[in-house]
């Protein structure tokens, strides 16, 4: 019974088993996925070409990363207002049990299609811009306040340098809700060119017992600290970071009174470790699909459709 369990699981979601191994397993499952998942990698550069460009952004494969300020590419003042009001309201559920880093995901039963959040991460430009970068329509699966606080002791988990495992790319967004300053413990980010003359030197892993974690010496010996770039910027900023192929750090906040509030979007491609290799996804976001007069490539991104 337990090797049928296991086989049917392995069989369900074969990501899983890989995607904290090494850089060579991960890209290998990455190329199968394309294959089995054909029929979603046509729908999902097709709908590339119906996205509106008229005010297009882009991220260089090269960097995986970039700042934009207050309102540049899309509406930010609705998402900081009700992130700061959901925080300050003592009603969300942290998860995990990091204490320089409290991660609040915002609960989807009370997400509507005219929500702040919903309206800033499915909105066009930002949406056909991270499709661009991706190079497929994205796929939104995280959306969270996340508050960082000074912390005793030496650094530990996100504050040391790593790279996130979910997917071979990604995009985190930003949303600062607070001023981030060098105080703020911001996040600290090295391009994605740069990050694979670190991955090398370091022989990087994604397994946790191995790797996964970089100390900043070993950073240091391969990208000195002057192409280090700590993401800083008044509330409504929004910043950009592929967290898989950019090394990065955060919430080293300096002085017993300053923290760091940021709402978070996490986006992913349809071919992400998480998603069954055979079947349908079920996404967090996709009852909301049937809610809003949407397009293509925003349904796409709750429903995976
Ligand atoms: O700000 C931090 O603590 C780092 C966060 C992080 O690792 C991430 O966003 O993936
Ligand atoms: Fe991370």
């Amino acid at each position: 019974m337990l090797i049928l369990s296991s086989t049917k699981a392995w069989l369900h979601h074969p990501g899983k088993r890989v995607m904290r191994r090494s850089v060579e397993a991960r890209a290998a499952y990455n190329r199968i996925a394309r294959i089995v998942k054909w029929r979603t990698s046509a729908k999902s550069r097709q709908l590339l070409t119906g996205v509106d460009d008229r005010q297009r952004f882009e991220i260089k494969q090269d960097d995986g990363y970039a700042t934009f300020g207050v309102d540049t590419i899309a509406p930010t003042s609705d998402v900081v207002a009700a992130a700061s009001a959901l925080f300050r309201s003592g009603t969300l559920q942290r998860e995990g049990s990091k204490t320089q880093l409290i991660t609040y995901p915002v609960p989807i039963e009370g997400l509507s299609a005219d929500s702040a959040y919903l309206r800033f991460a499915l909105d066009p430009v930002l949406l056909s811009g991270v499709a661009r970068y991706f190079g497929t329509a994205p796929i939104l699966t995280y959306i969270a306040v996340w508050e960082s606080r000074s912390a005793a002791g030496s650094f530990n988990s996100s504050q040391l340098f790593h790279c996130d495992f979910e997917d071979q790319t990604q995009m985190k967004v930003f949303v600062f809700c607070s001023d981030v300053t060098m105080d703020h413990g911001p996040l600290t980010v090295v391009s994605a060119r740069d990050s694979r003359t670190i991955a090398d030197h370091v022989r990087y892993s994604f397994n946790k017992a191995s790797s996964y974690r970089v100390n900043d010496d070993d950073v240091a010996s391969a990208i000195p600290r002057t192409r280090w770039h700590a993401l800083m910027g008044p509330p409504g900023t929004v910043a950009l970071v592929d967290t898989t192929r950019c090394f990065h750090f955060g919430s080293r906040v300096t002085g017993a009174d300053s923290s760091r509030l940021m709402a978070v979007f996490q986006y992913v491609t349809p071919f992400a470790f998480e998603f069954p290799l055979f079947f349908d996804s079920s996404l967090p976001f996709e009852g909301l699909a049937s809610t809003g007069a949407w397009s293509p490539i925003q349904r796409f991104a709750l429903s995976g459709k």
